[in-house]
Formats: structure tokens, sequence, C-alpha cells
């Protein structure tokens, strides 16, 4: 007869409706006429996680059951990104749920709308995170992502007055049906305090830790699905909690409010992200999140070790565990004090487990972005652990004397202390010596370590290096945010480039097919016009789709040269002044992007793009030819309406600085050109798509090394340069800022004295690059074509070939295929 499916696990159009409704009833507790839209999505997001727990549940038994391998990604920052709509993608029911939600007279995209994103992270780093589990979970990779539950993540920006304002994130308010708590699986993290010697029942010398302070940290689990496989893996998240009874019993016997006072310390431990990417000094509280989430993941990872009846000797070879740059690399001290102190294995057994268990990724070549932190907060707050530091660094320098005789120069500059600027533990020599792998996110920026921060370890390790370049997956980056894109693509080539984003090199033939390029410009015109929509809508402001999307969206840092961009506008508009009736392909300047609170000169820059924006939108004289668009609130979600609409991606930061970029590929996949300089992942970009295929500018990173040494002078070239020296009068006058000249000043003044980006050295080459975008498209037909040879040449950047290559390389972990029980 025919088959009754179960209202949790069945995919028709009929069980997914009344399973909607069902969980209206049951979960929201409320009834259709009542009900808001965000109790809709609600009802909607749960029914989809029904059909996903039965894989997850499959997933961790299988993991448990079979004696497999496991990824440990640690990492302080996951950016995911909405769930809903992507997990419809990798479920392979996003049509189905369409028509159910129909069926139910709602609309989807209105309940996808609903979702508010978890900003667990600030930029680059935490999306990478993000896109690695999911190829991760769609290569059947056993995997754990491991993180902080952040209860505000990055703020949101507003703009008033062309400032940037920020505003808490509260993204927990409404609650969030994608994690589940396992609070039986709390684990205790101990902080300060001080350590003492005993000698034990064998009479082994041993250390015991006695803490200050215990904190709890509570799991709140979140399914991560593969695409089209069966394989969901965890994102375990920690949340800081004050354990039940510390207080009552050990300490302030008694004291109820003090008891309550901890509660709140305790808590304020996960409050909130560090919205920096620059350099965090000293925050005593930055470094209490960095090990209480590394302690809760390692303590758990012993756990399950253990559970597994695996003696601890083979840790190694069931767990790889991955440091998502400095910030989690407190884990190996505390994987040694765990196995040394807590599980009584001798030193050089733990250590040899720990080096083959844990492999370091550098995001940054910025050398104030380095993690260093002072002995004096670091033994206040981890006595036992810098003891074990200590330990560490005396070995490895005994083995670092023997290889380079009374070479002391050596010995300080490897050595995990810097013993000028008042000793400071190097957290980047820390997960060099603990770490088996080491690798750079760029085949530049791997060079560059090799040559620059980490050379001498380099020297001494040649083998541990290589280059893993980053990747993003094509699932969220085309399939989800760019369904016209994905469909037109399929109906020609089929859907195989979706995990094999190799075989997008089939539209190669397609690029001179001249039905095949007009239908591609129908859909970049579609897109581009729903872009158009949005921008009329929230900001009343009228765009034109047939201008040129020249887009730049990424978090505000002098490094990435959003004013080397406004300047090129500038001088655009004066080109129009002094010659209105020039001839000039119509532009929309597109912005989107963060700056860290702290950073002044970062949200001057935004101030002063709004400013620019307010004066050129209004002119008549300009506005048919340069308009300026600031998108505010620049995060997963708004990024997932701009990426499809580019035709131009802006990927300027100066050459040397930015390690690899990951927007850069997002561009390019949704068929944008980019216009960059050889930096990060640019070069590995114009290599695979073609130079003749990329708008290259600007000094090369050897270039600009040498420029600085040679004492640079942006001044000559301000002095040199009439159009450079007008675009910098007049923002210097006041011009932008209703007459107050002193507004961008600092902006001005910083430029022209010390510019250390070189805005100034690379201005003349990225506008005559500029100027040759502008001609090229005019011609729509060859513009299309090498749009279209770049989305067919882009395949190397999809995440899954990053992931493949760290598996293999690295992790020496294989597939492991989940088949559903019934
Ligand atoms: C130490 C602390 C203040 C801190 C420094 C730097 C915190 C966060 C950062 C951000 C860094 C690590 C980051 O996000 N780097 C970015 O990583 C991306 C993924 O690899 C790269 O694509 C991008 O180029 C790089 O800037």
């Amino acid at each position: 007869g025919p088959q009754i499916e179960d209202d949790r696990t069945g995919f028709s159009i009929e069980t997914l409706r009344r399973a909607i409704a069902d969980n209206l009833y049951y979960i929201q507790g409320k009834f259709p006429e009542i009900a808001t839209q965000y109790d809709y999505y609600m009802a909607l997001a749960y029914t989809v996680r029904d059909r996903i727990l039965h894989r997850w549940i499959n997933t961790v038994k299988t993991y448990r059951e079979q004696d497999v391998k496991v990824v440990c990604y640690l990492s302080a920052e996951y950016l995911p990104g909405p769930h809903l709509g992507n997990n419809l993608v990798n479920l392979g029911i996003y049509p189905q749920v369409e028509q159910a939600v129909r069926a139910s007279g709602l609309d989807l995209n209105a309940l996808l709308a609903e979702e508010e994103e978890p900003g667990l992270g600030n930029g680059g780093l935490g999306r990478l995170a993000a896109c690695y589990m999911d190829s991760l979970a769609t290569l059947e990779i056993p995997a754990i992502g491991y993180g902080i539950r952040y209860e505000y993540g990055i703020f949101d920006q507003e703009i008033r007055d062309g400032w940037q304002v920020e505003i808490t994130d509260k993204w927990l308010r409404l609650g969030n049906p994608w994690e589940i708590p396992r609070p039986e699986n709390a684990v205790d993290v101990k902080f300060g305090g001080y350590t003492e010697s005993y000698t034990d029942d064998q009479g082994h010398y041993r250390v015991r830790w006695v803490p200050h302070q215990v904190v709890k940290g509570v799991p709140y689990d979140t399914p991560i699905s593969g695409y089209r496989v069966n394989t969901t893996n965890t994102l375990r998240l920690w949340k800081a909690e004050a354990p039940e009874s510390f207080d009552f019993q050990a300490f302030n016997l008694g004291d109820y409010y003090g008891a309550v006072d901890t509660k709140i310390t305790s808590e304020n431990l996960t409050k909130v992200l560090y919205p920096n990417d620059e350099p965090i000094q000293g925050k005593q509280l930055r470094l209490e999140q960095q090990y209480f989430f590394v302690s809760c993941s390692l303590q758990n990872l012993l756990k399950i070790h253990l559970l597994r009846e695996d003696p601890l000797e083979t840790f190694a070879d069931k767990f790889a565990i991955q440091l998502n740059d400095t910030h989690p690399a407190i884990g190996i001290a505390e994987l040694m004090r765990l196995l040394v102190d807590e599980y009584l294995i001798n030193w050089e057994i733990a250590w040899d487990i720990t080096q083959e268990a844990f492999a370091f990724t550098n995001h940054t070549l910025l050398p104030e972005a380095l993690e260093t932190w002072s002995l004096e907060l670091f033994g206040r707050l981890l006595p036992r652990h810098l003891e074990i530091i200590y330990e560490i660094n005396q070995r490895f320098l005994d083995q670092v004397r023997l290889k380079y005789l009374g070479n002391t120069d050596k010995l300080a500059q490897l050595s995990l202390l810097d013993e000028r600027r008042g000793k400071r533990i190097r957290m980047a020599h820390l997960a060099c010596v603990g770490s088996h792998a080491i690798n750079g996110v760029a085949a530049l920026h791997t060079e560059l370590l090799k040559t620059g921060v980490l050379r001498d370890f380099y020297e001494l390790w040649p083998e541990k290096f290589s280059n893993k370049t980053n990747g993003v997956t094509p699932r969220r980056w085309m399939v989800l945010i760019n369904p016209r894109l994905t469909q037109l693509i399929s109906r020609n080539i089929g859907e195989s480039w979706i995990k094999q984003l190799d075989d997008l090199r089939q539209l190669a033939p397609l690029a001179n097919d001249p039905s095949f390029c007009h239908e591609w410009r129908q859909v970049k015109r579609a897109v581009k016009q729903d872009l158009a929509d949005y921008i009329q809508t929230t900001q009343g402001l009228t765009i034109n789709p047939d201008s040129i999307y020249d887009v730049q969206a990424k978090r505000f840092h002098e490094y990435k040269r959003q004013h080397l961009n406004v300047l090129h506008i500038v001088t655009l508009y004066n080109r129009i002044k002094h010659n209105p009736e020039i001839e000039m392909t119509p532009r929309t300047f597109i912005f989107g992007g963060k700056a860290a609170p702290g950073y002044r000169m970062a949200k001057l820059i935004i101030k002063l793009i709004t400013a620019v924006g307010d004066a050129v939108n209004q002119d008549p004289d300009v506005c048919d030819r340069i308009k300026i668009v600031f998108m505010p609130d620049f995060n997963v979600t708004n990024s997932q309406r701009i990426y499809p609409a580019a035709d131009l991606s802006e990927q300027i930061s100066t050459a040397g600085k930015e390690a690899s970029g990951t927007g850069n590929m997002k561009f390019s996949m949704n068929g944008a050109l980019t216009i960059g300089t050889l930096d990060g992942a640019n070069i590995e970009i114009r290599e695979a798509v073609g130079a003749e295929n990329f708008y290259l500018f600007g000094l090369t990173a050897q270039e600009v090394a040498d420029l600085k040494a040679s004492s640079y002078n942006p001044r000559a070239y301000y002095d040199s340069n009439a159009a450079l020296r007008e675009a910098l009068d007049l923002i210097s006058s006041g011009y932008f800022s209703h007459g107050d000249g002193s507004l961008f000043q600092p902006l001005v003044e910083g430029l022209l004295h010390h510019d250390p980006y070189l805005v100034l050295a690379d201005y003349q080459s990225y506008i005559d690059c500029q100027d040759s975008v502008g001609q090229a498209f005019q011609d729509q037909e060859t513009w299309t074509r090498t749009a279209i040879l770049n989305v067919a040449r882009i395949g190397k950047f999809s995440s899954d070939r990053a992931i493949r290559e760290y598996c293999q390389d690295i992790w020496h972990v294989d597939p492991v295929h989940i088949k559903l029980e019934e």
C-alpha cells in the first residue's frame, strides 16, 4: 500500500505543510490568526531541523562506533550566516519547501528574511571557518568545529549623519532553533590561583593547580549539513556559566550575594565578541575567552577518546587539531597540562602526542596583529600554563643551541618569550613549536611567512611549512545566493560543478556562443535590478542597472585602501566638473563594511565615502554618471545580495598585506571581473582566469618593500600629479564637509606625510587601470565573454579543494560514508 510519511522526516509537500502547522502549534504555541512571520520562520526552521536530526544522530553514532579519525577545528570565530536557506540547498528540498510554504499561504523569501544570523566573527577568519565546516561535511570528513557562543556577536552597523554607529547584536533575543544545549556535557575550567608540587604514591614528582575560580562551560551544538550527503557534523560552541555550588562550598561560605556576583562574572566571559581585527592589548577577558573555549574543547576530546576506550597514546591517531590563527594556541600548553598533570603521562610522550595532534594556520602578516601576552597577566590567570611554557621553551632552546652553536641572536629570535618590550609570550612561536604543520592561506602569504615573521622557524623546520590557499563554498556563494546563475549554468553543463567546481571549465566553450552570452547578460541584468530595487526600498536611492556596479565590500582597514577607491571617485568627479560633456561609462560605486569601533581612521574613511556620496548623488551635473551607495551593516546576510550583482570587484590592498582575501573569490564566482593588486589570493585568481581577464595595477610586494626601505616620499606624488593633487585638495578644502576644512585633515595629512600603505604611490596606476575598465565595459559582448571565462576558471577556489589539501597533507583523515538507519 502507499507509504505513510513520518511528520518529522517526510519530504512530500503535504507532509512538510502539515509539519509546519504542527510546529507552529506545538513549538511556538501559536495559531494562524495570531502567528507572526517570525513564528512561521521558527515553525519552518524546526521542520527543517527535524529532517536534519535524523542524519545528525546517524553521523554521531557512526563516528562513535567506527574507529575514525576526526578533525577538530579550533576557532574563536565562526560566521556561518543564516542556516535555513543553506540547509534547504544541502538537503535538496528547496522546491518542495517553497511549495509547502506557499500552500500555507506564506512566502519563503519573507520567512528566510526573518532569520537572525550568528555574527560570531569579525570577517575573513570566521567566514573561512564556516566555509570549511561546509566542505568538511560535504566531503564526508568526520569533523567537529569548536568555538565560543558569544551572547553578543559582531555589532550591527548603522550610519547616522554619515558616521558609523555601533548597535549591540542581541542575536539570541528571539531564540535559536538551530542549537541544542547539552548541559550534561558541561566541563569545568580553572582560572588563577597558584600551583604546588607533591609526590604521588609511586614517588613521582607532580604538580597540582589550585585555582582561584572555576567557570563551567556548557556546550551548544549546531548541526552542519553536507550537500546531498547524510553527513551532518557538529559545531560545538561553549557558553560560560557559574558552577552550581563552587562558591558556597569552598570560598564565600554562605555569601549569597557574593555567589551571585561570581555568577555574573562567570557569565561575562562569553558575553561579547571583540570586534577588532587589530591588536587587543592586554585585555584579560580576551585571554580568558581563548583559554576557556580551548580548555572546554580539549577536555571534551579527551572524554570522547576515553569513551571509545582508546589508550591516550593513540590520541593523535584519532584527532587532528587545527589552530585557526593563534587565538587557540594556548591549547598546546593546555593539552600538555591535561596529559601530564591530570592523566599522568610523562612529558616526552605527552609532547609527541601534542606535536602530532596540532597544526597551525596563520592568517595575517600585519606585525601589529601578532598576539603576545604579558608574562604578568598570563601568569596571574594561568600560573600552571606559564610553567609549562617555560619548560617547552627550555627544551626547545636546548635543541636550538645544538643547531646554532653560540648564536645567541637565534635563541632570542626563536624564543617563546620576547625579552624586550617587558617580557611577553609570543603565541605564534608557541603555535609553531607545538605543531607538526604550519601553513599560510595563499601562495604569496606563505612565501612571505617563510621569509618574514616565521623565517627562523622555516630555517629550522622547512618540512613543517606548506601553503593552503583559501577557498569558499560554492553551495552558499553560488547556488544559494544566485539561483538565476545556478540554473543557467546547470541547464548547460549539468549539476556536477556544485561538488566538483573544476567542472565549470565546461562553460569555457560557451563563452563563444552568442545565445548563451545573451542569457548570461540577462541573468546579470536581472540580478542587478534586484539590488537596485533593494537599494531603492531601503535607502530611497535610485541607481542605474546598466551602470558598472563597482563594489568594495570588506572590513574597513587602511591596508585595504578604501580611500584609494575614493580618490578614483573624486578624480572622476573633477573630470566631469571640468568638462561636463565628457564621455564616461556610468558607474555605481557600492561600499560595504564595518570599522573596528576604536579605529578612528577607518571610521573617518566611512564618513568620507558617505560625504562624497551626499555631494555626488545630489549633483545634477554628475549623478547620471556617478552614484555612490554605502550599504550599511555588511554581514553574511547582506553580502548575499551584493556579490551576485557586482560587475567589478575591488581587491586593492597594498601588495603583501592581505593574507589571502576570500571576498575576491565570491565576486569572481558570480561573474564579476577583478581590479586588483598582486596580493594574497588575487595572484592565484589572476593565474587561474588568465592575465588578459584580470585588471592588474600597482606595485608588487617586492616593490613595496623596496620603496619603503628607500625612504618613501608621498609628497612627491602629490607635487607631480595634478589630478591627484586636485582630488586631495578638494577633500581638504571642506567641499565634502559643509566647508569644514578640518574634518578630513587627519586622513589627507596622513597620506601626504606618512602614507604607510602607499596609496599615493599606486594612485596613477589605479586610475589608468580603472580607465581601461570603463572602456572595456562599453563593449558588452567582450565583457560578458570575459566574465564567463572568469567563472569557468575559478574552480580552484572552492573550499572543497582547500579541505582536500588539508586532509591529505596535514590531517591524514579519510571520508566516512554515513548510512541512514530506517
Ligand atoms: C590578535 C587579534 C586582535 C586579531 C588579529 C587579527 C584578531 C583577528 C584578526 C583577523 C585576522 C586573523 C583575519 O581575519 N585575517 C584574514 O583571514 C582571512 C582568512 O584566511 C584572509 O582571507 C584575510 O586576508 C585575512 O585578513
